[in-house]
Formats: structure tokens, sequence, C-alpha cells
């Protein structure tokens, strides 16, 4: 291949003569070097052009610009000569089958789960002994929350990073990192990790020397020196902690100066205006890969680039970032995706996947996974209002992604549930803004008088009335107060279910029970169906419960987000095979819907879809049309109502027969009249005949 002509379209500014050189130079030292491949050379040869438009883009206008572009050719030289032997022999596994138009991620039938390592399995070898309960479950992708080294007390989860390829002493080191990773590859799995590419922890080496007088690390954050800068960044920046972390800037007494700190006061900004800052960034990247990982969380990757007078996110320069990221991880490793922490509104998060570039024949990617945080909360939505409504109608508009692409579909994460709609479809369907979101705080945080949700606000904003919501999925769908209610029951009447009276209590606490249970299926059953490869929140598995013991750790105190991030307790997890439990119900259905998920081909990650009418408000209908026209359509039934909801047969078109077989009941589904009888949150998969 020529490199001089791969790569490249007509538009872009041709690069000048010595970037182009060096990058070649460098190129091509590695295809004449010993044990070097020309696998390298050609796959530098076919994005050059891609990497140096969006560097020039970035940092054209800085001095010393084509200086950059000879380190970062010679970086990629550099990690892609640190690839262990296995993981290059995969990316060419990989990068088979991706020319086939088959990534690892489109593999049929994927299921993802994201933990803690300390919380559920004490460190990175526990974790290793513990991947038979996740094969059990039917999990492919594992996503460790972070685990390197980390801020003193508070460290937002680990999001608070002070060194990016330290792993965590508590958690293990390099090599027990590199031996899971290399156990999930054994067993057919893949590795997510973040990179917490927005921000470092106020005591990370670089912010300990800017500290400590060093201007070249100075300029690696954005500092001012007094209130001009920050007051008018802060003129158009919303908040993201107001309770806890007012404003976006925090005065330094070691800098004498303002830090920009959107996140926590101990989580400095990172300035990607700098080429040092990317550089390091880079190589932090390339090195989680060389370490076995094949999924890139990038955390908060709407906030990379910064401007006065803007919200400061999403903007183009933040796109182009990553761009130039996944070009260069694809000259390295071109085995691992992206994957787009991007909770901002749908039409934004869709950008983070398909940035619209093209050069040559290529299309120019950024992420190829985004969370699906619109589908999460609509699904709340819908189990609070019992209407499918804004489901419906967001859903069917919001969720195409270009091919290639696949969303993240979840129920819950670690995060706050946020209630991002769209103001003019809430009103299409029928509700008034501002009171129907305060109906959706009042009714999660269990103000509401006949809710039955647990939850708690986080971060309320008096000044805006916004809130985020927090609480397990088993809690949020009513199970925490039925189960109260039930051992209530039977201590005010001192007796066991054997009397009439407590009897009869019982039939009304078993059953809200039994549709607390049913909501958690009917949440984890549509993330198993809808669109994408659908997401386990470890904990929700065992339908685990608030944890309040949050509130007397002095580190996890203010942030309640700790109230659903459970520590794994393996006593309940053995009650799974105790017919009965909670645990056994639960788990056996998750398991469930992911093993009959893999069989069916109209839920492949990237099948169609199209939203049927039901004629009932509380019935959503998705079908789901497979690639080939030979498999069958299944459409995707789910009533949001808690007592028995009819629609017609005829809403699933033609080719559905008189009675069609719910591949998830195993049999024909229950028809009257022409009419589809789905019992209280009742859910089915209706298969073509
Ligand atoms: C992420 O979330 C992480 O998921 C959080 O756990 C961290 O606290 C945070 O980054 C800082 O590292 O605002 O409320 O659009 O919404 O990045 C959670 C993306 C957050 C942000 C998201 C952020």
């Amino acid at each position: 291949m020529d490199p001089a002509s791969a790569g490249l379209t007509g538009k872009e500014t041709p690069a000048p003569h010595a970037a182009r050189g060096l990058l070649l130079a460098a190129a091509s030292r590695l295809a004449s070097a010993p044990g070097g491949d020309a696998s390298f050379f050609s796959r530098l040869g076919f994005r050059y052009g891609i990497i140096v438009d969006a560097f020039r883009r970035l940092y054209g206008a800085v001095p010393g610009a084509e200086d950059y572009l000879e380190r970062l050719a010679l970086l990629l030289l550099e990690c892609y000569r640190d690839r262990p032997e296995r993981l290059k022999e995969s990316d060419r596994n990989r990068e088979t089958a991706q020319a086939q138009g088959r990534p690892w991620f489109l593999e049929p039938g994927l299921v993802a789960y994201m933990a803690y390592v300390d919380r559920f399995a004490g460190d990175l070898d526990g974790f290793r002994k513990r991947l038979p309960w996740l094969e059990e479950l039917g999990i492919d992708i594992v996503h460790l929350m972070p685990f390197f080294k980390s801020h003193e007390g508070n460290n937002d989860g680990g999001y608070a990073v002070s060194d990016y390829l330290g792993v965590a002493p508590g958690l293990g080191d390099r090599a027990s990192l590199e031996g899971l990773a290399d156990e999930l590859h054994d067993r057919g799995m893949f590795l997510a990790a973040d990179l917490v590419l927005n921000h470092s922890s106020d005591d990370h080496a670089w912010a300990l020397a800017a500290k400590a007088g060093d201007a070249r690390y100075r300029g690696y954050y954005y500092v001012f020196p007094d209130r001009e800068m920050p007051d008018r960044f802060e003129a158009a920046m919303p908040q993201v902690f107001p309770e806890t972390a007012p404003g976006n800037f925090t005065f330094v007494p070691e800098l004498d100066a303002w830090a920009m700190t959107v996140f926590h006061d101990f989580q400095w900004d990172l300035n990607w205006s700098n080429p040092e800052v990317f550089l390091e960034m880079l190589r932090v990247l390339l090195g989680l890969a060389n370490m076995g990982v094949d999924l890139l969380r990038l955390d908060a990757v709407p906030y990379l680039w910064k401007k006065p007078g803007t919200s400061c996110q999403n903007l183009e320069e933040a796109h182009v970032i990553v761009r130039l990221l996944k070009a260069c991880a694809d000259v390295v490793a071109p085995g691992v995706a992206f994957l787009a922490e991007a909770i901002v509104q749908p039409s934004e998060i869709v950008r983070y996947l398909d940035s619209g570039g093209v050069a040559g024949e290529t299309r120019v990617e950024e992420c190829q996974m985004a969370y699906h945080a619109s589908l999460m909360a609509l699904l709340w939505e819908a189990l609070a209002t019992r209407k499918v409504g804004l489901l419906s109608t967001t859903f069917g508009s919001e969720t195409r992604l270009p091919p290639g692409t696949v969303w993240l579909s979840y129920v819950r994460c670690h995060d706050d549930i946020g209630l991002g709609y769209d103001e003019a479809r809430i009103r299409e369907v029928g509700f008034t803004p501002g009171p129907h979101r305060r109906f959706l705080l009042d009714f999660y945080s269990g103000r509401f008088p006949a809710s039955f949700a647990r939850g708690r606000l986080f971060m309320e904003n008096p000044a805006t009335g916004d809130a985020r919501i927090s609480g397990t999925c088993a809690s949020l769908c009513g199970l925490e107060a039925a189960l109260e209610a039930a051992s209530a029951g039977r201590t005010e009447t001192g007796e066991g279910p054997g009397s009439m009276d407590a009897a009869e209590a019982a039939t009304g606490t078993d059953r809200e029970i039994e549709l607390a249970l049913r909501r958690i299926e009917l949440l984890y059953g549509l993330v198993s169906s809808l669109v994408g490869i659908p997401m386990v929140f470890s904990g929700d598995e065992l339908a685990s419960m608030n944890d309040y013991s949050y509130q007397s750790e002095a580190e996890h105190a203010e942030d309640n987000r700790w109230m659903h991030r459970p520590r794994m307790d393996w006593r309940a997890a053995q009650r799974r095979s105790v017919p009965g439990t909670k645990e056994a119900r639960i788990f056996g259905s998750l398991r469930r819907f992911f093993s009959l998920r893999r069989g069916i081909p109209a839920f492949a990650q990237d099948a169609g879809f199209r939203v049927l009418a039901s004629g009932s408000e509380n019935v959503l209908l998705v079908q789901r049309c497979p690639r080939s026209a030979a498999e069958r359509r299944v459409t995707v039934a789910a009533n949001f109502a808690p007592e028995e909801r009819a629609f017609p047969l005829s809403a699933l078109g033609p080719g559905f027969g008189q009675s069609p077989l719910d591949l998830l009941a195993e049999r024909e589904v229950a028809t009257f009249g022409g009419m589809v009888i789905l019992p209280a949150y009742g859910l089915a998969w209706l298969a073509e005949t």
C-alpha cells in the first residue's frame, strides 16, 4: 500500500512535509527493524492522514507542533513494540472478523457486567476465582470499576486517579491484572476498564509537581491566577455536583491560583489543549491496551475540551480528540474498542459513535459502544407512570446507530439516574415537564404516597429544582418496601403465617413482593431484548437492596450513590439454588434471558427494530427484525401496569399467526377473542411463525 495516498481525502489539508515524513520514517524504521512487522506500517499508513489532520486541528497553532507529531509517531512505535505477542495475535483475528463485518462486540448474545473489584471479590486474584460465577450467569464482558491508585479518603469511587497505570496496592499488581485479563481471554470473555481522561486526582505526580512550582506540570491543568477566567467560564457552565462540590473551580493555596475542578475539588481537569497532556494520556491508553484491556470506557468524555462562553460539554474538539485517540489505538491495538460514557442528550451521545467523518474508504471512528442512558431513564419513567407513551416515542427515534456500533443497554449502574427527557416529547404525550419531573423525583424518593420505590435524591439543586435519583434496582422496584411490610406484618401479629389473619396479611404483602420481582424481571428482560448489549450492575442479579452503611463511612457519607453499590453477598449468592428465594428467582430469570437471547437472531446487537402501536397506554410493543430475512422477527411485548392488560393480535402485523409462540414462556401466548393477554408487568417475546 502507498501510505502517501491511503486514508487521505481531497478535503483534508495535506500534512506538511515534515510531519508526513516523520510519521513515515518512524513506520518504516519499525518495518525494517528486527522482529518488526509490516502490519504496523500498513495500519499507520492507512490512518496517518486522519492522525495528522486531527493533530493539526487540535495543536497546529502550538509552537513546535511538528516535533510533537514526531513524538507521537515514536510513541506509537514504542507501544507497538511493547504489545505482547498474544495480544497481537488476537488483534489479527479481530481485524479479520472486523473486515468480514463482524467485530468482536457484535458476536451473538454478548452480556456485560460491571463490578467493583474490592466489593465483588476483595482483590484482582479474588476476582479471578469468581469468574465461574459470571460464566454461570452468562457474562462475556467484565467491566472492572477503576482499580488504579487513587486519592486518599474520598476518591469518587476510584475516579480520582493518582497513577493511571499503577494498580491500587490493596487490589493487586500489574501481574494480577494481566493474569485476570489472560484468564478472561482464555474463557472467551473480554475485559473493560476505565480511562479517566477528563481529570486526574490532585495527588497525581503531575499535580504534585504543579503544586511544587513546576511550570511544565502547571500547564497540564487549567490554572488561573485570579477570578477573571473562572468567572467567564462559570457564566455558561452547569454544575455536576452542586450539593457537595459547587462551582467548577477550586482555589489551591499551593498554586496560589484557581484550578478547574468540574467534578470534585480533588479532581483537577486536565488541559487537553496542551499536546503534552495528549501524549501522556495516549501513553496511558496504549498502556492499558497492552495490559489486555479490550474495551476502554472513556469516562466523562463530553467534558474534554473547554471554551469560555460554552457549557464546556460536547465541543467539536472533544470529538477530534476521540477520533485521534481511536486512530492511534487502531495502529497499535486494533482489537480494542471504545465505550463512550456520555450521559448527555441522545442526539449528542450518538455523535460519539458517528462523527460523520469519512477518509477515503474508511469511516472515521470515535467510539464503537455507548451507554444507552436515554433508554435507562425512559424505563424508569414508564415504571413510575405505568404509561409507555414517552418510552415508545423517544426510544424509536433516539436509538438508531450507524452500522458497526452498538448500545450498552442497562437498568442501573454505579451512578445516579438522571431524568434527561426531551421536554417537547413530554408535552407531546400529555405531561407538563416541570410537574412530571417533580412527580418522578417524589416517586423514586418515596415522597409520593402510593410509591413502591425506596430511593433518595442525589444532588438536589434548589436553584434549578433539578435532582437525580439513587437506589438499587430492587429497592427502586419496590422489593425493599414489600419485604419490610411483610416482616412488619409478621412481627405485629407476633405469629407466623399460621393464623387466619396473618395469612390474609401475607397475601397482600406476598402480592407486593411478587409485583416487585416482576418489575425487576420486566426491566432486565427489556434491556436483554430491545437493543444492543445488556449490562448487569453487580448485585442486581441477586436483587440486592440499598445498603445504607455508607452513611457511617467518612469517605462515602456525602455521596448517596454508595447506597446502590452493594458489597457482593456471597452467602446470598448461595441461595440462587434455593427455590423460593428472591436470589433464585432473579438470578434464574436473568440467566434465562441471557441464554435464550443468545439463540435468537432477532436480538442480535445490531438487528433492526420498530415500535408498534399496541392500542394500550400501558403496553410497549417493539418488533425486532433480524438482518437476514431468513430469520424470524420477534416482537417484545411489555406491560407496565400492575394489572392484566390486553392488546390486539393484529397489532403484531401479518406473520404472527393466531397464537404466536412466546419464546420466554416456551408456549403459545394466551389470547382471547383476538386479544393477547399480558399479566401484571408481563413480558413476552413473541416469535413470527
Ligand atoms: C462519571 O460520571 C462517573 O461515572 C462517575 O462515577 C464519576 O463521579 C464522574 O464521571 C467523575 O469521574 O456526572 O454523575 O456525561 O455525566 O461523566 C455522574 C458524563 C457524572 C457525566 C459523567 C459523570
